[in-house]
């Protein structure tokens, strides 16, 4: 296959394989991060990835490494890369990719393939991989024979980031990574598919311009609007437009509502945010601006009852189909930023402002101020055995504390997130990773992992439920092995949701005496978890013990669970979403 180049008759002999020419490629790409489990066929790609400049951060399951990958291309706007070996790594990255067409996250999982020659024989870790991934990636190819690598590494990056993020495939299979070409023919392969792909790519995925005319619709809408909202979402995040919001925001004087990871775009202590009267807020807007967020079960649909029957939604998203699927009054197709910057520039000829006496405002503000209060009050007990309250104000003050850059929280549970959402402030945007789209539990130290990796100048803070820990516990040695600044907070209670809160008519059978489907061991020594890896564990159950291992641990910026010991009654089965059990 190796042809000497004749300009460069010394190295025109060099022969490098498959591998290495996929760590090329990466790295021409722009690629400076992986997430991933080594083995056959794969451990090459890794360890060549890393001579060639990309640190790979080797985790113990691929399915938190997959949720890492695709919480980096949140976090950085690149696509988070996921290496897996072939079979049961592949199904593992799965729900990392899953994970990104979800949140549409861009991200690309790499999976190393069985021998092209040997399929259908039974080989080793042997899947129709395409067919597995098929599901859940926007894009997906096999690089058949080495020259086919770059090319493939290039269109697998390009649609994971282009119009609507999410999950693209690579398959590479063992043979491939085997073959060898001169460098200078790596050289040629890797210039040609740089050139071709990212103008191709580009061409297939072009978003649509919006219309002066619909930005003016969508402005004299806002203008005459008696009780309008903005809402935002992690859409607009990813997009950084929290400069346009904010000064949409300012500008109208509109009260606005983030969805949980759209939290810190606007600092949530703005005087305009009406997280605190989400109800009313949603319940009686009359025209609502939603950017960079979906209709989906976190906004009731945008359906009565929650929302108004007469509701005119003006809808902001990259993704043409999902608008012409919800029928808005109005759809502006387009980046979050831009289409902000546009009805900035109109409402900036013509400005309008409804003022701190306007009744909607006024209104929300007072709801706010009412909500506000008697979360305080509840706030402000010490209650020991810990409650969620208590914990959860001394982690706010410890955060508040810690001012700019704010620390990225990080946080799934039941009860453990959905209290704590309220309760801690975003004052950045990006800032917050927690269970998404779906409510996956798993998620948190992957998220904590590929925080610290992409944010460099932050601290990493976990609020996470015991359960919610538990899916990816043993990644607490990656953080120690990379001496990653991330302090997980366990909310143990128990289990999930808590303890065992079975009706006596529900405990009958054989099997009565087993413990709850719901209960774990009481009391978990989980930070001695983290002890048996060289990290720091703490545990605390009261206000004091919690004070000094926050301290101790924020100022360390080492990695850290603290063991939080809370009351296996406090709370509520489901959390916020009884409703749904
Ligand atoms: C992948 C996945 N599996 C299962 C669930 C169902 N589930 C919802 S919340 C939860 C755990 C809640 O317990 P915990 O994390 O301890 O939070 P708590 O309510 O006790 O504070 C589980 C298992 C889920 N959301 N995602
Ligand atoms: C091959 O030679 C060219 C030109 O001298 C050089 O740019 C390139 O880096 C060389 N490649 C390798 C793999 O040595
Ligand atoms: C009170 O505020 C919290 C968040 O701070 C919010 O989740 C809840 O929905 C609010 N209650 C109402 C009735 O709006
Ligand atoms: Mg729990």
């Amino acid at each position: 296959m190796a042809e000497s180049n004749p300009q460069n008759p010394e190295n025109g002999t060099v022969q490098i394989d498959g591998n290495t020419l996929v760590a090329m490629s990466l790295a021409r790409a722009g690629v400076d991060k992986m997430f991933g489990v080594v083995g056959i066929p794969v451990t090459s790609v890794a360890t060549r990835a890393v001579a060639v400049g990309i640190r790979f951060i080797a985790f113990h399951n691929e399915q938190s490494a997959g949720y890492a990958a695709s919480a980096y291309g949140y976090l950085t706007g690149k696509p988070g890369i996921l290496l897996t070996v072939s079979g049961p790594g592949c199904v593992h990255g799965l729900a990392g990719l899953s994970n990104a067409a979800v949140n549409t996250w861009p991200m690309v999982m790499i999976s190393g393939s069985c021998d092209q020659r040997d399929v259908g024989k039974g080989d080793f870790q042997e899947l129709d991989q395409i067919a597995a991934v098929k599901p859940f990636s926007k894009f997906s190819v096999k690089a058949a024979s080495i020259s086919d690598i770059p090319k493939s590494v290039f269109d697998a990056l390009a649609h994971a980031g282009s119009g609507r993020p999410g999950g693209c495939y690579l398959d590479l299979p063992s043979d491939v990574l085997h073959q060898k070409v001169s460098a200078a023919e790596a050289e040629d392969l890797i210039a040609k598919a740089l050139e071709e792909s990212s103008s191709r790519v580009q061409k297939e995925t072009e978003i649509e311009t919006v219309s002066s005319k619909d930005v003016s619709i969508a402005v004299s809408a806002l203008r005459q609007a008696q009780r309008p909202l903005i809402v935002f979402g992690k859409g607009a995040a990813y997009a950084r437009a929290e400069d346009s919001l904010r000064k949409l925001v300012e500008s109208t004087g509109i009260p606005f509502l983030p969805t949980p990871m759209g939290k810190g775009l606007v600092p949530d202590t703005h005087e305009l945010a009406a997280t605190a009267a989400r109800s009313l807020a949603i319940g009686q807007c009359d025209v609502a601006l939603v950017v960079g967020a979906r209709l989906n079960w976190l906004l009731h649909f945008g359906e009565p009852p929650k929302w108004s029957n007469d509701v005119k939604f003006i809808l902001v998203d990259v993704d043409k189909e999902e608008i012409e699927r919800r029928k808005p009054y109005l759809g502006l197709v387009g980046d979050a930023k831009k289409v902000l910057d546009l009805i900035n520039k109109e409402i900036k000829d013509d400005p309008f402002c409804l003022g701190k006496n306007h009744p909607w405002v006024e209104a929300i503000s007072k709801k706010v101020k009412d909500n506000v209060s008697r979360m305080e009050g509840q706030l402000a007990k010490d209650v020991v055995p810990f409650n969620f309250f208590t914990p959860l104000r001394i982690i706010r003050d410890k955060i508040i504390e810690l001012g700019s850059p704010a620390p990225v929280l990080v946080s799934e549970g039941a009860n453990t997130m959905d209290v704590g959402r309220a309760v801690l402030p975003q004052m950045e945007p990006r800032t917050r990773l927690d269970a998404g789209t779906w409510g996956t539990m798993g998620v948190g130290l992957g998220y904590c992992i590929a925080a610290a990796v992409a944010c460099p100048d932050r601290l990493v803070v976990a609020v996470e439920g015991d359960s919610g820990f538990g899916f990816s516990a043993m990644e607490v040695e990656t953080l120690v092995r990379y001496q990653l600044p991330v302090v997980v907070i366990v909310f143990n209670n128990g289990g999930v949701y808590g303890g065992d809160r079975r009706n006596p008519e529900e405990i009958t059978g054989p099997y009565k005496d087993d413990p709850a489907p719901t209960s774990f061991v009481p009391e978990a020594k989980y930070h001695v978890l983290m002890d048996a890896f060289g990290g720091k564990g703490y545990v605390v159950r009261d206000p004091a013990e919690l004070k000094s291992a926050l301290d101790e641990s924020f100022s360390a910026t080492k990695p850290a669970v603290i063991n939080v010991i809370i009351d296996p009654y406090a709370g509520a089965e489901s959390g916020r979403m009884q409703h749904k059990n």
